[in-house]
């Protein structure tokens, strides 16, 4: 039978690719294989306004990224059975009466949220908030974002938010839709039921008319527009289906994991650590301890908790190269492997480096914060951002494991991170758990399965998607160091004083 092909739209916060997934079956169950046809660079462009400077997403560029790499996925696939469109969460677009996008995304490391949490838990208290939606307090969430816009023209005159890949999918389309993955990072939708909490956005002021209807992962959106098809040079009705639009959703899809013991680090710009459950976490701990219940496919709840991630790596990384320094991630990584471990630790979520800046400065003023050598040297810099994320990890993942009762047994390490052997090897060390790791393209991968399934290709539950995307992988396995468990834990009672519980 000839494969099935499908394209993976996944658009990170470092850049945008489009993937083309074939399901084929040799004989031996099926299986997908990947091949990227083409990659866009994405990141923040600050932009000069009223009220001073914003930081925006080039909404167009990604939008010529996407009709380009449709065309690169058309001309090396032929036919495609699907397309899917996935990105980072949160971040929206405004529409007005006529359906027309009222200027560019802004940006989730934009300061235009400072502060504006405090304000609405004036009026809806945090703990009713957690309680309703789950989500985990951070700046960005889309509830804040449209708190901090209200009294501008832009949203007065706004009719509908979409979510950016909705946003996209509907210029592909015509479909105007919130998938629900992506629709639970808003900080609007009920973590139990799944349908908009239109009461909590009438009482924070927010037009409850802006939130489109909800659709899960695995519907028909639509079909592409004739005349777009006809640009990108696909001749047959091309399908555009539903997937886990939240990255990190799709991420989740494609964790190969056998049973329900593990816990994930889905780990790009951002490292999202924790686990899948059948229903979401609401106690008053979870809400201390700042974990998340996100919506996952097929009902599942993804329990995590946001770590900075790598980005934290790749500011420093465009810090030194713009004051002329080596800045080679390769030659950085090598040489951080060979300084001593352990030495400095920062709390790297830490709201001090979220924002774009000069991150090996805003470590060395965390380091001496806490009374510790700051990093003397880019190699020593970078261990501690290595060392910093693992030891993130590892509290994280006992943290959810305590919070949520489910043990695990292995830690699935998926994303661009794959890639960091140190890292992988770290987070081994430091969670005392063996750690596998890949596949690096984790969310086009969930994408094109849960793409494959609505198309009637593949059936069968999340486990079975697994077993097939699980089929074409090439894993590490990196088994945890006994000797280094107490270097772990004294780091962890002197960065945060807690225990081996991680302080729950
Ligand atoms: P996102 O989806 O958020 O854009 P990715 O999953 O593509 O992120 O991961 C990007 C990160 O992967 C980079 O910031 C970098 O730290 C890491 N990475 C990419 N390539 C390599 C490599 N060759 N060696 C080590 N790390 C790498
Ligand atoms: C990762 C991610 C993460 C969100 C953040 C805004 O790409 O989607 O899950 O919290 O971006």
């Amino acid at each position: 039978r000839q494969p099935a092909a499908f394209a993976a739209v996944d658009l990170g916060a470092s850049s945008g690719r489009v993937i083309v997934g074939r399901v084929h079956d040799d004989g031996a169950g099926p299986r997908v294989g990947l091949h990227e046809v083409h990659r866009f660079p994405n990141g923040p462009v600050p932009v000069p306004g009223a009220g001073g400077t914003t930081l925006h997403w080039d909404v167009l560029a990604l939008w010529r990224g996407v009709l380009d790499g449709l065309r690169a996925a058309t001309r090396e696939a032929g036919p495609l059975a699907g397309v899917g469109i996935d990105s980072w969460a949160v971040d929206h677009g405004l529409l007005d009466a006529d359906g027309t996008l009222l200027g560019n995304p802004v940006h989730y490391r934009d300061g235009r949220t400072d502060g504006v949490p405090e304000r609405v838990f004036g009026v809806v208290p945090a703990a009713e908030l957690y309680a309703r939606t789950g989500l985990q307090v951070q700046p960005f969430n889309t509830v804040f974002q449209l708190v901090a816009a209200q009294g501008t023209a832009q949203l007065d005159a706004a009719r509908r938010a979409l979510l950016v890949p909705d946003l996209l999918g509907a210029w592909l389309t015509g479909e105007q839709v919130a998938e629900v993955t992506n629709a639970s990072t808003t900080g609007l939708l009920d973590a139990t039921t799944r349908t908009w909490a239109t009461d909590l956005a009438r009482r924070l002021g927010v037009d409850a008319g802006l939130l489109p209807p909800l659709r899960d992962a695995g519907e028909l959106l639509g079909h592409v527009r004739p005349d777009l098809a006809e640009q990108i040079g696909h001749r047959a009705p091309l399908p555009v289906w539903t997937v886990g639009s939240h990255d990190t959703a799709s991420a989740v899809v494609a964790v190969p994991a056998t049973g329900d013991d593990f816990a994930y680090v889905s780990c790009g710009t951002w490292s999202l650590v924790g686990l899948e459950l059948p229903a979401p976490v609401l106690t008053e701990e979870s809400r201390a301890a700042n974990f998340t219940n996100e919506a996952g496919v097929d009902g599942t709840v993804r329990y995590l908790r946001n770590v900075m991630g790598l980005w934290v790596l790749s500011e420093s990384l465009r810090t030194w190269h713009e004051a002329g320094l080596p800045a080679e991630l390769p030659d950085l990584l090598a040489a951080a492997a060979q300084v001593p471990g352990l030495t400095t630790v920062v709390d790297v979520d830490a709201p001090d480096f979220l924002p774009p800046g000069d991150m090996p400065a805003r470590i060395a003023a965390a380091a001496a914060r806490t009374g510790q050598t700051p990093p003397r040297s880019q190699a020593e810099t970078v261990r501690c951002v290595l060392d910093s994320l693992a030891l993130a990890y590892r509290r994280a993942v006992r943290q959810a494991t305590a919070l949520s009762g489910r043990d695990v047994a292995v830690v699935h390490l998926v994303g661009g991170g794959v890639r960091n052997t140190l890292l992988c090897r770290l987070t081994a060390d430091a969670t005392g758990l063996p750690v596998v790791a890949g596949p690096v393209e984790g969310a086009a991968l969930g994408n094109v399965l849960v793409q494959a399934r609505a198309a009637g290709v593949l059936s069968g539950s999340l486990a079975d998607l697994r077993a097939v995307g699980a089929r074409g992988l090439d894993l590490v396995r990196y088994e945890p160091d006994p000797a280094a468990a107490a270097r772990w834990d004294a780091a962890e009672r002197r960065l945060w004083g807690t225990g081996d519980r991680g302080g729950v």
